[in-house]
């Protein structure tokens, strides 16, 4: 009998091969992140509203862990896999934002309770959604009660601002916004914040974690935390905030066995090129790949926005740029999308939400605003189709002041993406040795497939635009890709195999 489950499972391999392969394959570097700030997403509970003042863009604006709950399917529906939520821990009063720690074992009362976040983890998960928790373990909150506790003085570095960023010391040990900063040096203070990142883990089962302030703390506590936070679950995530402009400043901290980060560099370079027209992209977008490939283990995992709660908004820079909004944000999600690493929607960037320097780049989500929805849906749905897109090499192949298009390949997946940065319409020209075989270029969002001709392959893409393309073999005019007559080969012996045994069972 159980050589019959054996051949059955061959035989449904056959036929699904594809799929078994791909589930078995799926790390972290195949998410699509969706990053909500817990206060300002959807107010699902009125009840727990207490001095809510959506006038204030200081006060809390009543979002909560309910209201999350209640837009999971839209996110879903969106195409994100995951979704990064900024800290969840009891806040003192004014800390919507949650980076003010109040106490790093409760939740902030104005979300919900510990049994409606671990609904919501559950929920999720149904969904086959992960959670990454955004943990603060370089300061508490101005007035933490450790601060009043005498045998807590030596929990704390020294009163002192930093001033000379330039200086780790000072960068590690001051006091970032004036925020008490902690004394991970301490063996009290440094077990306290292990076994409270442990605990989040075993009480919650999170995913991962977003590492706050990671540069203001030294790396041979982070090298601790990770290999101890590690050991709590499989295939635990951590994506560190290391806020700099040098790559290699940044990538340093990998060492300390933090899987990836938020890259800074990719944003300084996307926000710059795609703000405004007739910025060069392929220079650029092959120096930034190619500096990542150099300090990375794994480049693929590193997380690529555009958009965050620290910095004024996309869609102001267009604006100060004197540009139209929706038409730079398109053409720079289509960048975000389909360069490699992990895309991290801010939200809010779906509804083409403005926003100047915090706290105005967190206003209040409007969900009856759809402007970017359908968009965001379509490159989902291409990066969960097209594993060229998470795991394949960087190639451009046209580099020209404003127009770009660069290749992305795996395996047999090949994904082709053309770029006009310029306000002009373009035409390029593919040449037969940037593509293999007599192939066809389908396209997402357009509606014209593009065929070989005398010269190559003619793109033309109106200005201020872009357009993804599946490059499949030219079958003729259809679109369907070959059967793979290799599954009927392997299906037809799995058969065999089981007629076989059922024929000895018979005979015994
Ligand atoms: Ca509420
Ligand atoms: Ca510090």
């Amino acid at each position: 009998m159980k050589k019959i489950s054996i051949a059955c499972l061959i035989m449904i391999f056959c036929l699904t091969g594809k799929a078994i392969i791909h589930a078995d394959d799926h790390t972290w570097q195949d998410e699509t992140i969706y990053f909500i700030m817990v206060d300002r997403f959807a107010n699902g509970d009125t009840s727990n509203d207490y001095e809510v003042d959506l006038n204030d863009p200081a006060a809390y604006h009543g979002g909560d862990f309910q209201g999350i709950i209640d837009k999971l399917d839209y996110i879903k529906e969106m195409g994100f896999t995951a979704i990064w939520l900024t800290p969840i821990v009891k806040n003192e009063p004014k800390g919507y934002h949650g980076y003010w720690t109040e106490d790093f074992y409760e939740v902030e009362e104005h979300f919900g309770t510990m049994e409606e976040f671990k609904t919501l983890v559950q929920e999720a998960h149904n969904r086959d959604i992960k959670i990454i928790l955004d943990l603060v373990v370089n300061h508490t909150g101005y007035q933490h009660p450790w601060l009043d506790d005498p045998d807590k003085q030596d929990w704390f570095h020294e009163d002192e601002a930093i001033l000379d960023w330039d200086n780790q010391e000072n960068v590690e040990n001051g006091r970032l916004a004036g925020l008490p900063d902690l004394a991970q040096e301490n063996p009290e203070v440094r077990e306290y914040l292990l076994d409270m990142a442990k605990w989040w883990i075993q009480e919650t089962d999170v995913d991962g974690y977003r590492l706050d302030t990671v540069k203001h703390v030294p790396k041979d506590f982070w090298e601790e935390f990770a290999r101890e936070v590690k050991s709590v679950k499989d295939n635990f995530f951590l994506i560190g905030e290391v806020w700099h402009n040098d790559p290699t400043y940044v990538a340093d901290y990998a060492e300390t066995g933090i899987d990836s980060f938020v890259d800074y560099p990719f944003y300084n370079e996307a926000t710059r090129i795609f703000s405004r027209p007739d910025q060069r992209i392929g220079k650029y977008m092959q120096g930034i790949w190619e500096r990542n490939k150099s300090l990375y283990e794994n480049p693929y995992v590193l997380g690529n926005f555009i958009d965050n709660h620290d910095n004024q908004r996309f869609v102001r820079l267009a604006i100060e740029n004197k540009q139209d909004p929706v038409t730079r944000l398109k053409l720079a999600l289509t960048y975000m999308y389909t360069a490699p690493g992990i895309p991290i929607v801010y939200y809010g960037t779906e509804i083409a939400m403005d926003g100047g320097n915090d706290p105005d780049n967190r206003r209040m989500m409007d969900f009856t605003d759809h402007e970017l929805v359908s968009y965001i849906s379509t490159l989902g749905d291409i990066r969960k189709d097209h594993p060229a897109l998470t795991h394949g090499d960087l190639e451009v192949l046209v580099d020209k002041v404003g127009t770009t298009v660069f290749s992305r390949t795996y395996e047999k997946n090949n994904v082709i993406v053309a770029m006009n940065n310029t306000t002009e319409d373009q035409e390029i020209i593919l040449t037969d040795d940037m593509l293999t075989g007599d192939s066809q270029l389908i396209p997402v969002f357009g509606d014209k497939v593009i065929k070989k001709e005398k010269d190559g392959y003619v793109i033309t893409l109106p200005k201020e635009s872009s357009e993804i393309f599946i490059l499949e073999e030219d079958n003729d005019n259809t679109n369907e890709v070959t059967f793979p007559y290799w599954y009927l080969v392997l299906g037809l012996i799995a058969v065999g195999v089981i007629g076989f045994l059922i024929i000895r069972k018979k005979h015994q």
